[in-house]
């Protein structure tokens, strides 16, 4: 799969108009919670579709993110949205992308999913489109639960986690979806954290100017399913990425891979105490420890292997 820039994007005769500087993307007056990471996600992608003057059209399935937009016909959402089935959301985007380029048309078509629709329903339409490498942005809010149902556990859910499907905390692991979305030698696959805006911004950049399938997985704190505080919400995900837990990183057509920032020595534990999710006898914080050294040992090594060109 080729990898082209900004510069091969089909450009619009007419467009839908593009959010204004001084607009956002999302707009006040919505249902999310206080210290929802899928809020300050929209807000932080707006606002580089603002400054690079891009409209664009939303795919969104059912999940926290749709009841966002709040009772029809007023909508939080300053841009058009098309709100899909809970399984179908890249399929509708490869139509919406389809007829965009049919009318040459520049706006983008962005799909903006959680990890239920994405990792668990969403997964078959989302191997569907990236196996045609569609001319998509996706991006996986994963707050790691069905918030938006009552907060049963996902395959995103880390193990340890209490869920109301999972009282006793998670057995299992959390399903390694960046790999299986690089598997796929999509152009382009970035993790996002709101702890770090310059970097979300800079992968927003690339995904912009790269043609195909682009896959983002942004770490999103949910205060109400996490039970952790809404204030801590930037913080908590800034230890993720420290530790190890979360890692920033980007792969290029599943080929090369680039760690963006070292783990500084803070330790895991920092991270699960912080949330009433994690119950002390549920996890076992060496094992965590060792998991946190392993997953970057491994991203390390592969940009090391295999580097991206600078
Ligand atoms: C086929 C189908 N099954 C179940 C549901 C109910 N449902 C709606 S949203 C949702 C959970 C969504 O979880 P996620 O994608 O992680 O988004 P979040 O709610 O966490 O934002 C569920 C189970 C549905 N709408 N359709
Ligand atoms: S339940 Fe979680 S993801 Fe949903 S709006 Fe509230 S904080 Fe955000
Ligand atoms: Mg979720």
């Amino acid at each position: 799969m080729s990898t082209a820039t900004t510069s091969d994007t089909p450009q619009a005769a007419e467009q839908p108009a593009a959010p204004g500087a001084e607009e956002c993307l999302l707009r006040p007056g919505n249902t999310n919670c206080g210290g929802c990471g899928m809020s300050v996600g929209l807000t932080l992608f707006g606002r580089v579709l603002a400054e690079e003057e891009l409209a664009c059209q939303m795919a969104i399935p059912a999940c926290c993110g749709i009841v966002t937009a709040g009772g029809f016909p007023t909508t939080s959402y300053n841009v058009p949205v098309v709100a899909t089935t809970f399984g179908s959301a890249p399929a509708y985007a490869t139509g919406m992308a389809r007829v965009r380029s049919l009318n040459e048309e520049g706006h983008q078509v962005v799909c903006w999913a959680g990890d239920g629709g994405t990792y668990d329903i969403g997964i078959a339409t989302l191997s569907a489109a990236a196996e045609r490498n569609e001319e998509l942005i996706y991006v996986c809010y994963d707050n790691e639960i069905y918030g938006n149902t009552g907060g049963q556990r996902s395959s995103a859910t880390p193990a340890g986690a209490r869920t109301t499907t999972t009282p006793s905390g998670k057995a299992e692991s959390k399903k390694n979806i960046m790999e299986i979305m690089a598997a796929h030698a999509i152009p382009y696959a970035a993790t996002l954290s709101i702890a770090h805006p310059e970097d979300f911004a800079r992968k927003v950049r690339t995904a912009l100017g790269t043609r195909g399938t682009k896959f983002l997985l942004l770490h999103s704190p949910c205060p109400t399913g996490w039970k952790s505080e809404p204030g801590e919400s930037v913080d908590l995900v800034r230890v993720a990425v420290a530790s190890g837990l979360f890692p920033l990183y980007e792969v290029w057509e599943g080929a090369t891979y680039r760690l963006n920032l070292e783990p500084d020595g803070t330790d895991p534990a920092e991270y699960y105490r912080r949330q009433r999710r994690f119950g002390a006898d549920d996890l076992d914080l060496e094992e965590a420890r060792v998991a946190c050294e392993r997953r970057i040992d491994r991203i390390r090594t592969l940009a090391r292997q295999f580097p991206a060109a600078d």
